[in-house]
Formats: C-alpha cells, sequence, structure tokens
C-alpha cells in the first residue's frame, strides 16, 4: 500500500493529508524514529515493542493487523537432570591422555565422551490478530512508525475519509501491552480481536470484554539443527517437572460503542475510541521448580495484572510508560554530526539501502546506536530473565539455535552496552542468572569432572543448564564442548563494580567469581614445559591443521582459554584485594597466574589462536576468539602491550572484515581498542548494510541485526563498539574520544559511564576535542587521556605528554563535576 496522491480531489482531504504529513514530518524529524510507508510483510519488518517480560512485533496491516506475542519466561522443559552422563570423567581422562601424546583426532572422538543433553527452546506464546472493519480497503496516507524515544510504535492512516490511528506501548509500570485504537470522527471503531497460538492452547471468552488463552509449553524441544528425532516436539512427561502453562487475557474498554465476546473473540462496535489491554503470565517459578506442579499460578497473576492495568485509562498509562522509559533512555544523548534531514525524509528502508550504497548518514547512525539501547530497555528489565539470543522476540517453535543462551560471545555481547551506555541496572537479570548457573555449574563440575567450583558450556537455557550439550556425544566438540562460560561471565560482576564501585554488589559477588576461579584451578594442568596449561581446549568454534597436516579442533591451552583464566584470575585477585578477604586463595591464584601459558605472536606476525602455531582451516572463520585480551579483555592495548597490539591488528587483517552480523560488530569493538577509528566505522558501515544487497552480516528493514538470522547480539555489539570509539577506561584511565573516525567531524555525547564511577559528557569539533563534562560519583585519581592537552576548571593540574597523546590527573571529589577545556 502507498499513498495515493491521485485519488485525494476534494480540498478539505487535502487540508487533512497535510496534517497528517506535518505530524508525520515532525515524527520522523525528532531524528529518533523508524518509519515506514507500508505494513510490514514479514517479522524482520514487523517493529518491536518490549517491557522486558512481555514483547510485541507489529506489523501494522490497517485492517488485518497482527501482533506476534512473547513472554520472557515461556521456555519448554523443565529444571535440569542431574548426572546425565555419568561416563564424562572417564572420557575426561581419556582426552587428556590421547592429547598428551599430541594424539588430536583420538582426542577429538574421546571428548565427545563428555557431553550431556541440550538446552530447551525459547518459544513464541501467542498471536493476536486485530481485524479492523474501516468500511473500504481502499486506505491511504499510511504510515508505520516506532519512537524510540518515545517507545512507542503507531500506525496511522486515512480510510473512506476518516483518520485511524492505532498506538501501542509495552510498558513496564503497568506490566501490559496496550493498543490504543482512535478515529477522528465518533463512532468509528470496529473491531474483532482473535487469539491463537503455535504451543497446544484454548481460548476462552471471560464476560463479555475480555479473551483469555491459556497455553501448554512443550516438555521438550530439540533445537532446530537436530533433526534424527521423530517428534523433536514433544509435549508428554508423566513427572509433571517439565511443561510450563501460560495465560494470556485481554481485555477491550470502548468509549461509547459496544464490546462483546462472540466465536471469532471479542468485538468491539461503533466506539469513539478503544483501549485494548494485554497481558501475560507463565507458571515458571525460577530455575529450580518444576514449571507445572510446582508452577506458579499464571491465571490469577494474569489476572490480576489485567484488572490492575484496566483501571487506568490510556493517558495514564501512557504518562507512566514515559516517565519510566524515558528516566532510562534519556541517560545518553548522541550527536554523531548533521547533514541536514533529507535521510530523515526516507522511510527507514529506504534510508537503510541509501545507507548501504555510500549516503552519509550519522543521524542514521545515531538513530541506530540509540535503538540498540531501546532494545535493551525493551528486553531486559530487573527481576526478569537475561535478553536471550533474540531478546525476547520469537516467533517460531524451533527458533534458530533454540534463541538460548549462547555464552561463547553472545550472550556477553548483549550486555556489552549496559553499563558504558548509563544502562546499569539492566545487567541485573544476567547477574541472577549467572547465580542461578553457579548453582547447577557446582553439579556439572562435580558430576561431570569430580572437580569443585562451577563450570558452564557453551550453551544454557531459563533453567540454567550447565551441561556440556551434544545428546551424549553427538555434537561437534567445537561449540558443545568449550567450557569457559563461567569466567567470561563472571567478568561482567567484576566490571559492575569496577563501573559503580559498590563494594556490597561486589562482596556478593565474590563468592560467584571464585568458584569459577576454584574450577579452573582444578583443571589445569601442566605441559611438558611446566606452563599451567587446559586440557582439553578449544577456540570457539574454529579449526586448525596441526603439525601433521591433519584438522582437528581439540587441543591443549588456546588463546582464548588461557587468557580467560588470566583475565578472571586478575579480577579475583583485585576483588578480594577491594574486599580484604581470602588472602590464602588470592596467594594461589598469584602462583598458578606466573605458570599461565602465556601469549605469542605467530610466524605471521598474528596473535597465535592454538597451543601451536598452526594454521586455521577457515582463516576467515567468524570467530576471533584469541583476541579476548583486547576486547572484552583488557590485557592487550596499543598502550601498554604494542606488541601484541600489532599482533592483533595482524590477526584481524588476516581474518578480513567480512564475518556474521555479531562478528562484524565485535570487531568494531577491537579496532576501537586498537584506537583505529577509521577502521571501526568501515565496520560499523559494514554491519549496517541493508541484508539484502550484503553477503554476510546486516539488518533487516526493522534494523533487528542479522547473522543472519536475526539475532541481537550485533544490535547491542555495535551499540558498544560506537561507545568505544568515544571513551574507554578499561585501563584504569579515561580515553576521551580514543577512536574518532574522519566521518565523525563534528559531535557530542553525554551520559556515558565509565570505570571508576565516573559518567562523561564530550563535545568535539573538527575531528578534535573541545570541551567535556566529567561526573565523580565516587572520587579519587581521576587520569584523563586526550590527544591534546587540556585544561581541568579549578584543577592546577597540567597535561603531560604520554604516548599517542597527553595524560591530565587530579584527585577527584566524591560528587564533584570537573569542566574541561583543550587549550
Ligand atoms: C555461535 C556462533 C554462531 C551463532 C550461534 C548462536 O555458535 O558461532 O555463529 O551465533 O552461536
Amino acid at each position: 500500500m502507498t499513498i495515493s496522491i491521485r485519488k485525494i480531489t476534494s480540498a478539505i482531504t487535502l487540508t487533512a493529508l497535510a496534517v497528517i504529513f506535518a505530524i508525520y514530518n515532525a515524527q520522523a524529524q525528532n531524528g529518533l524514529t523508524l518509519w515506514y510507508n507500508k505494513p510490514a510483510k514479514t517479522w524482520t519488518e514487523a517493529l518491536p515493542v518490549g517491557n522486558g517480560r512481555i514483547g510485541a512485533m507489529i506489523f501494522g496491516d490497517p485492517t488485518k493487523e497482527l501482533i506476534q506475542l512473547n513472554e520472557a519466561t515461556f521456555w519448554s522443559g523443565g529444571p535440569v537432570k542431574r548426572n546425565v552422563n555419568p561416563n564424562a570423567a572417564n572420557a575426561l581422562a581419556k582426552t587428556r591422555e590421547a592429547l598428551l601424546k599430541e594424539d588430536y583426532e583420538n582426542a577429538n572422538k574421546m571428548v565427545t565422551g563428555m557431553q550431556g543433553v541440550y538446552t530447551q527452546s525459547y518459544l513464541p506464546l501467542a498471536d493476536l490478530n486485530l481485524k479492523q472493519d474501516v468500511g473500504t480497503t481502499n486506505v491511504e496516507a499510511y504510515k508505520r512508525t516506532l519512537s524510540v524515544e518515545n517507545s512507542v510504535a503507531t500506525i496511522t492512516f486515512r480510510a473512506a475519509g476518516i483518520i485511524y490511528t492505532r498506538e501501542i506501548i509495552a510498558t513496564f509500570p503497568d506490566k501490559a501491552i496496550i493498543i490504543h485504537l482512535t478515529a477522528d470522527k465518533p463512532g468509528k471503531i470496529n473491531i474483532n480481536a482473535g487469539l491463537s497460538s503455535l504451543v497446544k492452547y484454548t481460548v476462552e471468552p471471560i464476560n463479555q470484554d475480555e479473551l483469555l488463552l491459556k497455553a501448554k509449553a512443550p516438555a521438550q524441544v530439540d533445537p532446530n539443527y537436530v533433526n534424527y528425532n521423530a517428534e523433536p516436539v514433544k509435549y508428554a512427561d508423566s513427572t509433571n517437572c517439565r511443561g510450563m502453562r501460560a495465560a494470556l487475557q485481554i481485555k477491550a474498554i470502548a468509549l461509547h460503542g459496544t464490546v462483546s465476546n462472540g466465536k471469532e473473540g471479542l468485538a468491539v462496535k461503533n466506539a469513539d475510541e478503544v483501549t485494548l489491554y494485554i497481558c501475560a503470565a507463565t507458571s515458571f517459578n525460577g530455575f529450580d521448580k518444576c514449571p507445572d506442579s510446582d508452577g506458579k499460578n499464571e491465571l490469577a497473576i494474569c489476572d490480576q495484572f489485567t484488572q490492575a492495568a484496566a483501571k487506568k485509562n490510556w493517558q495514564q498509562l501512557y504518562k507512566a510508560h514515559l516517565a519510566d522509559y524515558q528516566s532510562l533512555f534519556n541517560r545518553v544523548k548522541i550527536n554523531l554530526g548533521k547533514t541536514g534531514t533529507s535521510q530523515e525524509l526516507l522511510p527507514t528502508d529506504k534510508r537503510l539501502l541509501a545507507f548501504s550504497k555510500g549516503a552519509v548518514d550519522p543521524q542514521f547512525e545515531a538513530l541506530f546506536y540509540q535503538y540498540g539501547r531501546y532494545l535493551l530497555i525493551s528486553s531486559s528489565r530487573p527481576g526478569g530473565p537475561p535478553a536471550n539470543l533474540q531478546g525476547i522476540w520469537n516467533n517460531l517453535l524451533r527458533a534458530p539455535w533454540s534463541s538460548n543462551y549462547t555464552i561463547n560471545i553472545n550472550t556477553q555481547m548483549n550486555y556489552w552496552p549496559a553499563a558504558t551506555t548509563n544502562l546499569q541496572e539492566l545487567e541485573y537479570p544476567l547477574f541472577d542468572f549467572i547465580k542461578n548457573l553457579s548453582v547447577t555449574g557446582y553439579n556439572t563440575a562435580h558430576d561431570f569432572y569430580h572437580m569443585q567450583g562451577w563450570v558452564a558450556h557453551h550453551n544454557t537455557d531459563i533453567w540454567a543448564i550447565s551441561n556440556p550439550v551434544g545428546d551424549l556425544g553427538k555434537g561437534d566438540p567445537k561449540w558443545a564442548n568449550w567450557y569457559m562460560g563461567a569466567p567470561w561471565l563472571c567478568r561482567h560482576l567484576f566490571e559492575r563494580y569496577l563501573f559503580s564501585k559498590d563494594e556490597s554488589f561486589l562482596k556478593q559477588a565474590y563468592p560467584v567469581m571464585k568458584g569459577a576461579a576454584e574450577f579452573l584451578v582444578d583443571f589445569l594442568v601442566e605441559d611438558k614445559n611446566g606452563y599451567l596449561v587446559t586440557s582439553p581446549s578449544f577456540s570457539p568454534e574454529n579449526d586448525f591443521i596441526d603439525d601433521h597436516g591433519k584438522e582437528g579442533n581439540t587441543s591443549i591451552a588456546t588463546t582464548m582459554d588461557m587468557s580467560i583464566i588470566r583475565d578472571h584470575f586478575r579480577n579475583c585477585i583485585e576483588a578480594s584485594e577491594a574486599l580484604h578477604t581470602d588472602v590464602a586463595f588470592r596467594n594461589l591464584l598469584k602462583t598458578k597466574l606466573a605458570k599461565l601459558y602465556p601469549l605469542h605472536v605467530g610466524h605471521k606476525g598474528n596473535l597465535q589462536e592454538w597451543y601451536k602455531d598452526w594454521e586455521d582451516v577457515d582463516p576467515h572463520h567468524r570467530h576471533v576468539s584469541q583476541l579476548f585480551g583486547l576486547h572484552p579483555g583488557r590485557e592487550i592495548s596499543p598502550l601498554t602491550t604494542p606488541e601484541y597490539a600489532a599482533a592483533s591488528r595482524k590477526t584481524l587483517e588476516l581474518r578480513g572484515d567480512a564475518g556474521t552480523g555479531w562478528s562484524l560488530a565485535w570487531k568494531i569493538n577491537f579496532w576501537a581498542r586498537l584506537l583505529d577509528g577509521d577502521h571501526a566505522y568501515k565496520l560499523l558501515r559494514d554491519l549496517m548494510r541493508d541484508l539484502s544487497i550484503s553477503n554476510g552480516g546486516g539488518l533487516y528493514p526493522n534494523l533487528f541485526d542479522a547473522h543472519p538470522p536475526f539475532q541481537i547480539d550485533g544490535n547491542f555489539g555495535a551499540t558498544s563498539g560506537i561507545t568505544e570509539m568515544l571513551l574507554q577506561s578499561q585501563l584504569g584511565e579515561l580515553q576521551l574520544l580514543p577512536a574518532l573516525p574522519k566521518a565523525w567531524q563534528n559531535g557530542s555525547v553525554s551520559g556515558l559511564k565509565a570505570r571508576g564511577a565516573y559518567t562523561v559528557a564530550i563535545n568535539w569539533e573538527k575531528g578534535r576535542l573541545k570541551t567535556g563534562n566529567i561526573y565523580a560519583e565516587k572520587g579519587g585519581k581521576c587520569i584523563i587521556r586526550t590527544q591534546n592537552p587540556i585544561l581541568v576548571k579549578g584543577i592546577s593540574a597540567s597535561s603531560v605528554a604520554s604516548k599517542g597523546g597527553y595524560l591530565t590527573s587530579f584527585t577527584a571529589r566524591q560528587g564533584s563535576t570537573y569542566q574541561i577545556n583543550v587549550l
């Protein structure tokens, strides 16, 4: 459907259209709006809203609206079973034996003997089919928008001379999705709302104005890449410990007109205005409780949410929603430059295409940056589960990779922008989840390896499964058997402390961090040169060619393993120092740290990925795991370890720029850490390519990141990467504009967070820092690194020339703001 100007005949119509266009343009020009002149045909054109728990994808058809709904806790299965593979420890011994003999082929076979069961799947909950009778099929002046600033989706169109509007929000304070339908003439809203689901469900009317969908999750859903079972989706479970229940309720309140409940759902006739209240709840009662027999009363909860929300009208709900959403969203403002409004006047899908073909559009880059923050606010709220592979949006019963948690990069990437872009509380779901995982992870360490501490492998789910997946030997070890999930996740706990300096948080986190270190202490063995190494070891999901020309993936001491362990031991040591606790364990870690197999520069000048200087089977592999120390770690930097930074650069050059969505996103972060803003910017543009003309990762019309398929990590990784270009703090100093690309000559950003509990605002002109503001929440020694000397107002310290710029240090007072000016 497109706007047909020819059909406009009367002057009144023209006036009405002028008003609509004025509204549209005002919306488009605020810069932070996605907009389209046609409804979505596919799911990746539909627009996402979410309150961290309920998610909706809005297609926006004028007369046949489809709103696809999710609830974040609705997963298949139930709590993990213990000791699913009693032979694992034996297989570990055999794998190690083979590795000692450098028999990688045999090790690769043996290691599969350690595998357990696959994770469960994140499920779609329901579809709301909303038919709207507008008396004609001839619709004009259609527009569909998503305001990232206000977190509201709007659909407007004109039919038979009447302007219809549909506004949709997912409100966190009122725990509901709200659809508000209006028309510019009274008595014109005629709708029919029906519900359906892909899981087992029933729909029943409640009174005249409500509809209730009761759903039952399968007891087991195989991953979409496991296709050897006759019944990949199973409902039966005799124990009642699998198969969650869910409820979804919809209530209609109309201004004038009638509401009735018939065979086809809720019907509203001749109303002036209608508000639909959609609430959902599941019986999920924690990762370790049977979701059926010990489940929560989802019907009572859902009804309570619905009745409470229905006490408020649209205006009240919207006001509360806006206040809540903007209290998070408005913390960061960004301006990457202006080029007029010509690109903003293009619908977002066309704008994306123009951008992919080279259009200069820094406002679009800023919109995409803020869209990442929008998606995090919409998919991860305290009290709920962490954002999964698709955030909270999934329309498939067997979603790609089960839409689960992949913790060899993807889940962590989801949370890279949380602290830096001032959304720290949105990471609480991840912290809670890590705690759960540490519980099952203790069991797995004990049952599978007979070791202490806790371990997690590359995949997990809402039940916090921690075993190596693979269905008892059928998975490829290069992904299934990787077991560094725990220490990598724990770096998020320690980073929370670094960003906040909150010792009470660290006190709670420390035992979990320590548990992950205890497993590693047990797991490490000595190689023939006396180095401590991991055995077996993998470099996520890559293969090597060994000394004898054989391909393999199971070896010892990959660079990623050793880098993660070094990082984790250092974090634990610093944490115990900050807490003045656990001296004996701290000293043990210091001894171990000194003996860990170090980084190596390979014969190509690259950072070696494997224990030996082997070739990769796929030199352009999407994972660049050997650069963990560069990002997200802090071991490598051009400022502190120039030789490893140069090797990292070489590694990136050899890998090439191409990649899946999240791979491109990681590379933005890598290049920013290498202080190469132009290369980071190039990767950002590569990631922001319209998928239809991209060979690898890219963006869908709704700006969801494409692996492909859709994976939300790329959205979050890109927002993190842009932040890293503007501010870094991993070296204990505030690096202002460390990787500013030439493309962003003039701009500003405010509200970014830095380690040390600082909040930073920066303005730049002609590619050069101009002014800044640093708020020291906790005070302490503040070191600022800039390209040019600066003056800190009220502080006598002067800038001292240092590597690649200037350092300025002073003691910041708690609660003070410092203004800086470039000299
Ligand atoms: C890892 C990646 C894949 C994909 C999957 C969800 O296994 O290697 O590319 O992102 O996670």
